[in-house]
C-alpha cells in the first residue's frame, strides 16, 4: 500500500473511496463533511439518514466507519468516520488511529483500491496537525489491507502538506 501526500480539496479526488471526517449524527456539518455533502448531493444524506434509522440509531460511534454512496463525487463510495475532539487532558489517540484503521477495513470490504483521506480531527476538532499526521500513519499501518493499493492523504493547504511531508520522511514508513 502506497501512501501519497497531496494538497487540495478532497472532493476533487478521483478514487474508489473518499473518507469523510464526519460527526456521530452522520447528518452533515462544516469542513470536509460540508464540502462532501454539498458536492456529492442529496443521495449521500439520504443513505446517512437510512443508517441512522437502522444500524446507527444512536449515531456512529467515535473511531468507527461506515460507507455510503458517493453521489455525484468522482468516487464510488464515501466512507464516513468520526474523529475524536482533541483533549489536552485525555489521550484519545487510539480513537483517532481507529478512524484510519476502520476506514481502511471498510474500504477493503468494498474492494476499493484507491482511497483518499482528509487529516481527520485536525480542523473543527482541533487536533494538532503534526500529531494528527503521526496518528494517521500509525492507524493506516495498523490495518493490513490487501486490496487497497493507494492511500492519498489530502492536505488542505501547503503548510499542512509541509508538516505531513516532514512527519512522513521522519517516520519508519516508506512511500
Ligand atoms: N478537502 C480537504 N481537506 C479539507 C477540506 C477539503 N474540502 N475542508 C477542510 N479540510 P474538519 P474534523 C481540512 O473540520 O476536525 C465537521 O463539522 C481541514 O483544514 O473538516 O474531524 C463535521 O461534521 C482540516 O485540516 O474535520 C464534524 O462535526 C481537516 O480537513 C467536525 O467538523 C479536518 O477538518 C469534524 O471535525
Amino acid at each position: 500500500m502506497r501512501i501519497e501526500l497531496v494538497t487540495g480539496d478532497i472532493t476533487a479526488e478521483q478514487v474508489d473511496a473518499i473518507v469523510n471526517a464526519a460527526n456521530s449524527s452522520l447528518l452533515g456539518g462544516g469542513g470536509v463533511d460540508g464540502a462532501i455533502h454539498r458536492k456529492g448531493g442529496p443521495a449521500i444524506l439520504e443513505e446517512c439518514r437510512a443508517l441512522r434509522a437502522s444500524r446507527y440509531g444512536r449515531g456512529l460511534p467515535v473511531g468507527q466507519a461506515v460507507a455510503t454512496t458517493a453521489g455525484r463525487l468522482c468516487a464510488r463510495w464515501v466512507i464516513h468516520t468520526v474523529g475524536p475532539v482533541f483533549s489536552a487532558d485525555e489521550d484519545r489517540s487510539p480513537l483517532l488511529r481507529g478512524c484510519y484503521a476502520r476506514s481502511l477495513a471498510v474500504a477493503e470490504g468494498l474492494g476499493a483500491r484507491t482511497v483518499a483521506f482528509p487529516l481527520i480531527s485536525s480542523g473543527v476538532y482541533r487536533w494538532p496537525k503534526e500529531d494528527a499526521v503521526v496518528q494517521a500513519l500509525a492507524g493506516l499501518h495498523d490495518e493490513p489491507a490487501t486490496t487497497v493499493e493507494q492511500v492519498r492523504m489530502v492536505l488542505f493547504d501547503a503548510d499542512t502538506h509541509a508538516v505531513a511531508e516532514r512527519v512522513l520522511r521522519a517516520s519508519e514508513y516508506t512511500r
